[in-house]
């Protein structure tokens, strides 16, 4: 921040500015929703370079970035190693459509961390569970897929039900666009209800293709499955012949080097991957056993393909990214993530605001809330306006929170002392601004 100037002004001239001519070419001024900040009200800062723990906006202010562009950027920005080997990629041209060495390394690379036996490379978490379930029910000849409130899989017309992330962030029912067809077999149910899967299971056992979970829940805030939630989805799938997906976007090589499923292993069939193993470029993956995924076209009969799948830039990018990634690394990140949800914690409570603080390994989030968060519904008893109160007082101090209340915290091991200190130093008044909103409508 500007030593010794205090917070920045609520207005950002340049932000603004750029902001303006995106809504005029782009809907809502934003390729991705969370990104509009309608869920904290203001302009959103257009950022225009990163650097280890800092991001820079348009009008020159310099931020602790606690979002790491959603997950991806575990070492923080623009790290020299990444950044060499993508350079080096581009030197030697960016696209071929063919097969490249560096897919092959990738997905290597992904096989040797993870229970997969097989991967398909492709750009975005989107696609993975997109083609996830379509190879789940090309094996199975089943139609029907179970979801959980409040996971968020991406924008698949499927699986967008009580989705959450910028769905629950705009409060939006069920998307127009998304046909009864295909919606219609989707069934939603409550997040770490073990019993609402049996019993729908009892009804629709013989016709269900796959579960579909995020491995630990990140999109309706951080909700880690209860202890046994993802084995007995893994049980009670394989009793009626389903498939259990699990979906590692988020946590994938984030929250381990094996991702969630090296904490808390679970006999799954189908894996998606994307952010971190794409080291801030597009890149994404599904991956499971040899014969599910030889099932998978030319191998086998269920289609799927991509131009820009395996990229040579993501490729490397990636590579780079899961090299960097030792153990010391997920050490660093457990412990940055155990240090900042502290001080957040440790400031609300000194303010008096009540909340709840939800880890799944690295991520986390806060609630504003004084209820036990287990699900979507507990999830939304949180108070908005505390969150928006804070996130602004965070803002103007230089600390970048995701712009939702619905988002996890990310952190990378480039969060040194001084960005630390940076967050320190805005979380007193920040919780006291949460705590004047609370107050304010009492
Ligand atoms: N839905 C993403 C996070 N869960 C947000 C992606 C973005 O806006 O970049």
């Amino acid at each position: 921040m500007h030593a010794g100037t205090g917070p920045y002004p609520a207005e950002a001239p340049a932000s603004s500015a750029l902001f303006d001519r995106a809504r005029a070419v782009l809907p809502g001024g934003v390729n991705s929703p969370v990104r509009a900040f309608r869920a904290v009200g203001g302009t959103p800062r257009f950022m225009v370079r990163g650097e280890g723990p800092w991001l820079y906006d348009a009008d020159g202010r310099r931020y602790v970035d606690l979002v790491c562009s959603w997950g991806p950027l575990i070492h923080g920005h623009a790290h020299p190693e990444v950044v060499a080997a993508v350079q080096a990629a581009a030197a030697a041209g960016t696209s071929f459509g063919t097969p490249t060495p560096g897919e092959v390394e990738l997905a290597e690379e992904i096989v040797a961390r993870t229970p997969v036996a097989e991967v398909r490379l492709v750009n975005s978490g989107t696609e993975a569970t997109m083609s996830a379930l379509r190879l789940a029910r090309g094996c199975t000849g089943r139609a029907k897929v179970v979801k959980f409130a409040g996971c968020y899989h991406g924008h698949v017309d499927a699986l967008l039900a009580a989705a959450g992330s910028g769905v629950a962030t705009l409060g939006l029912p069920d998307s127009p666009g998304v046909t009864g067809a295909a919606a219609g077999d989707t069934i939603v149910l409550p997040y770490n209800d073990l019993a609402a899967v049996e019993k729908t299971f009892a009804e629709y056992g013989d016709q269900i293709a796959a579960v579909i979970t995020e491995a630990a829940a990140g999109n309706m805030g951080v909700i880690a499955p209860r202890a046994g939630f993802n084995e007995g989805l893994a049980r009670i799938t394989h009793a009626h012949g389903a498939l259990l997906i699990l979906d590692e976007v988020m946590t994938g090589f984030r929250v381990s080097r094996g991702g969630w499923a090296a904490l808390d292993p679970v006999d799954a069939d189908l894996y998606t991957f994307g952010k971190v193993m794409g080291g801030g470029l597009p890149a994404a993956a599904f991956g499971g056993r040899a014969e599910l995924m030889r099932q998978l076209a030319p191998a086998g009969p269920v289609y799927q393909a991509g131009t820009l799948s395996g990229n040579p830039l993501a490729c490397a990018a990636g590579l780079a990214s899961l090299r960097l990634a030792t153990d010391e690394t997920y050490r660093r990140l457990d412990t940055v993530a155990a240090t900042v949800g502290r001080l957040a914690s440790d400031a609300l409570s000194a303010a008096g605001v009540a909340h709840r603080l939800s880890y799944a390994g690295n991520m986390f989030s806060i609630f504003f809330t004084a209820t036990d968060v287990v699900d979507y519904d507990s999830a939304k008893t949180q108070d908005a306006e505390a969150f928006r109160a804070f996130f602004h007082a965070m803002l103007s101090r230089g600390v970048y929170l995701p712009p939702s209340p619905y988002e996890a915290w990310f952190v990378s091991t480039a969060l040194d002392d001084a960005a630390l200190e940076q967050i320190a130093q805005a979380l007193p008044p920040a919780a006291s601004a949460a705590a004047a909103a609370v107050g304010g409508r009492a």
